[in-house]
């Protein structure tokens, strides 16, 4: 059996993990299995960096993490990854701050991965790279002279060709996917926008393969699942179930509508606190009788699109408050922090509706936990964003339009008053399908993939 080689921009730890849940037990259940090795930044910033990993062994794999130089770190993660690539997967040409140095450290970070974890491959390894920090890797490893599999997988939006144009860089982007054997998205969309893209810059696509430059790579669909099974058991376990009747007894009968993300302009928060605002005015008879909460850890807040869009925030929710609240009523709570998992997996199953309206999102897992962490006999709703690609898995949720407060707000009262029945029924339908699109069913399709997946490259073209 193949060694698993994970890279991320950051690595998770088993202690982090059983906190942050999701992703990083996915992704260590399948290191475990292969004593694999898990790659990335180690989070700490030095003048200089270093050349060489740290690596120590967690519970029955390599964690092998790097220190890198203070101004490279800033160009690469906060100038490029999330200054450009973020706003452009996200649809957001406007916030793009494009500054030649930050593409610069961006290459320069993967060339130092490439040069760091190279020295640490086995020749039958199977590399699995993530996200949009690491896009030039296979292409720095290859200059090395790897030639294992290596697979990367995009956690976010693909762009529609037009928008990406706006990248000065779009063609070496695309160019760099090319050097990896297969390429995942999130969903058939987001696959078929990356082949717009090659074809719109002169390449050939073929089905479930794209030709540029002489190269080849496979490209598939891959929807991330969460252990749902996992979650529910975390949302009855003892400390969940603690959680939720702290969170019903602070309610006193009254209908929780929860949202829980990253404080992030691509979520939506900003109309999901009018299309509150429009649930009271469209339907006076919810005032005192519905709270929002809203729970958003801040996050990249160095940059300034982030802390522009935190007091528009700010500003949005007290106003609302300012209009509508009580003396023993406040409609909109807010919270910059984030939250134990088991906590969160109460507040979901005390919550009548779970609010999840991103303006664009790669899958969103929070609106896979809201819907697993549900008593299925008496379980909450669902109100998704289409824009997410989770609403390609979830159509028995309510599904709207975000940009549409008033429809957002409308689904808000049709899903407060919506029969049990109904609710079961929908309910029954998202978690069935959770439980066989679950993490580990992702996790195996993508490497079963990989492993048949070859790429041809630099002028040794498969016959057509
Ligand atoms: P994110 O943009 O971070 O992920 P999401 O998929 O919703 O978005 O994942 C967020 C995770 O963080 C969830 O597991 C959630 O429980 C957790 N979280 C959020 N707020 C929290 C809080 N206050 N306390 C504790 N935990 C909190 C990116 C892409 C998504 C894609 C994922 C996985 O943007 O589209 O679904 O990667 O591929």
């Amino acid at each position: 059996m193949s060694r698993l080689v994970v890279v991320s921009n950051r690595v998770g730890s088993t202690r982090e993990a059983a906190s942050t849940g999701g992703l990083a037990v996915a992704l260590i259940e399948a290191l475990r299995d292969s004593g694999g090795l898990w790659f990335g930044f180690s989070g700490k910033t030095a003048r200089s960096g270093t050349r060489k990993p740290e690596v120590v062994a967690e519970d029955g794999f390599t964690l092998a993490t790097l220190n890198l130089p203070v101004d490279e770190f800033q160009g690469y993660y906060s100038g490029y990854a999330n200054g450009c690539l973020w706003p452009i997967c996200h649809f957001r040409p406007d916030l793009i701050q494009f500054e030649r140095t930050h593409f610069d450290a961006y290459r320069q970070v993967n060339r130092r991965f490439a040069q760091a974890l190279a020295p640490l491959l086995r020749p039958d390894d199977l590399i699995w790279v993530h996200d949009y920090h690491l896009i030039p890797l296979a292409h720095e490893l290859r200059a090395l002279g790897v030639r294992q599999r290596i697979g990367f997988f995009l956690h976010i939006p693909f762009p529609p060709p037009d928008l990406l144009d706006a990248l000065p860089e779009h063609e070496a982007l695309l160019h760099w996917m090319l050097d990896y054997d297969l390429v995942g998205f999130q969903t058939q969309h987001d696959r078929l926008q990356f082949q717009h893209c090659i074809a719109h810059n002169g390449g050939w696509i073929s089905d479930h393969t794209v030709e540029a430059h002489g190269q080849s790579v496979q490209a598939g669909a891959y929807p991330i699942g969460i252990d749902a099974r996992q979650f529910h058991a975390l949302s009855t376990s003892p400390a969940g179930a603690r959680e939720f009747r702290r969170m019903r007894d602070a309610l006193h009968g009254r209908a929780q509508i929860i949202g829980v993300d990253r404080l992030d302009y691509s979520k939506g928060l900003l109309r999901r606190v009018h299309a509150v605002e429009a649930l009271f005015d469209r339907h006076p008879h919810t005032r005192s009788r519905v709270e929002f909460l809203q729970i958003a850890p801040l996050s990249r807040h160095q940059l300034k699109a982030y802390d522009d869009f935190r007091h528009a925030l700010e500003s949005a929710a007290a106003q609302v408050n300012g209009r509508f609240a009580q003396f023993d009523w406040t409609p909109v709570r807010y919270l910059n922090r984030p939250l134990p998992r088991r906590t969160l997996a109460g507040l979901y199953r005390a919550s009548r509706i779970g609010l999840v309206t991103p303006l664009r999102d790669g899958m969103n897992l929070v609106a896979k936990e809201f819907v697993a962490a549900q008593d299925p006999e008496d379980p909450g709703v669902l109100v998704l964003s289409r824009f997410a690609g989770a609403a390609t898995q979830l159509d028995a949720a309510l599904l709207v339009n975000p940009y549409d407060c008033g429809e957002v707000a409308d689904a808000l009262e049709t899903a407060l008053s919506m029969p049990r029945a109904q609710r079961r029924d929908r309910h029954a339908r998202m978690m069935s399908v959770l439980v066989e699109q679950d993490a580990a069913k992702w996790r195996a399709d993508f490497l079963r993939d990989l492993r048949g997946a070859r790429a041809t490259r630099s002028g040794k073209r498969r016959a057509r």
